[in-house]
């Protein structure tokens, strides 16, 4: 017979859990939207216009001074990247001053097609100006599925040029307005540039779950749900899952096609 107290027990891990998730989702809501004010903003300022008036210095300062308390500044950035084709990369490299580099050198691909060098870049991700976000699996995958969806994609958690573990996502710039209807080879064919907010994990999820200080203090741990083994992207490898009470939060991250959820329990015992 379960006793008044452990059930109890059990509402109060429920609450403080879904609290948490709604904390985490709040701020990758408040981010998606920042996202797509910035990629209005590059659209407007540097395709719209000839010659282009953005700079890497004006987007690093208006993206910092638009990101308020939002997430992109807890250990993450913003980084545009624009669509070159293969017959426009000479140009392009002469007028920037620096040719396209490969994200990771060992790979080998063939003559690509096109290519998506990074030319603004906000915060902690300066580094990754001049490569080519389609030259690593998980920025090309992501890039692919947001041109031809026209929608914010958000990668699986991936060790970043930095080597710390987060994810990426991204909003398609288009060469002009498409109709919400618009099929995907027309939106490939628009598709004029990319902007990624960078969400370093374990970073960001620290300093949310740090404003709230629970009593008694719970064990948090944020899982990619998306394929049949789960991936963990924040908390400590706990494998004590038969202490019984657990409690698991969903967590909507913005894309529909992928699904996380928070797992948490008590860590001292009653
Ligand atoms: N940004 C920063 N560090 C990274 C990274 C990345 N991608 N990939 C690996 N390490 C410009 O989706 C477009 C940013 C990709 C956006």
């Amino acid at each position: 017979v379960a006793s008044t107290d452990a059930l109890k027990r059990r509402e109060l891990l429920a609450s403080m859990c879904d609290e948490r998730s709604r904390l985490v989702q709040h701020h990758f809501n408040a981010s998606m939207n920042h996202l797509q004010a910035l990629a209005i903003l590059v659209s407007t300022f540097h395709h719209s216009k000839n010659p282009s008036t953005m700079d890497q210095m004006t987007f690093a300062r208006y993206a910092e001074r638009t990101a308020f308390e939002g997430p992109l500044t807890r250990g993450g950035g913003v980084a545009y990247a624009v669509r070159v084709t293969h017959a426009g990369r000479e140009l392009f490299e002469r007028q920037q001053g620096w040719p396209i580099k490969k994200m990771y050198s060992s790979e080998v691909r063939g003559q690509e097609e096109e290519y998506a060098p990074v030319i603004f870049a906000q915060g902690a991700y300066k580094h990754v100006i001049s490569f080519d976000m389609l030259s690593g699996d998980e920025d090309r995958a992501n890039i692919l599925r947001a041109r031809e969806s026209g929608k914010g994609v958000l990668t699986a958690p991936f060790y970043l040029l930095n080597n710390r573990l987060g994810v990426i996502m991204t909003y398609t710039v288009y060469k002009f307005e498409l109709p919400s209807n618009a099929r995907p080879q027309e939106r490939i064919q628009a598709a004029i540039g990319y902007l990624g907010g960078i969400f370093d994990i374990e970073e960001l999820v620290d300093k949310l779950l740090h404003q709230l200080t629970g009593n008694p203090s719970i064990m948090v741990n944020l899982y990619d749900t998306t394929s049949e083994i789960p991936i963990r992207m924040y908390g400590s490898n706990d494998t004590d899952t038969d202490s019984g009470l657990w409690h698991v939060s969903p967590l909507n991250l913005g894309d529909p096609s992928r699904k996380h959820e928070l797992r948490c329990r008590f860590t001292d015992r009653p």
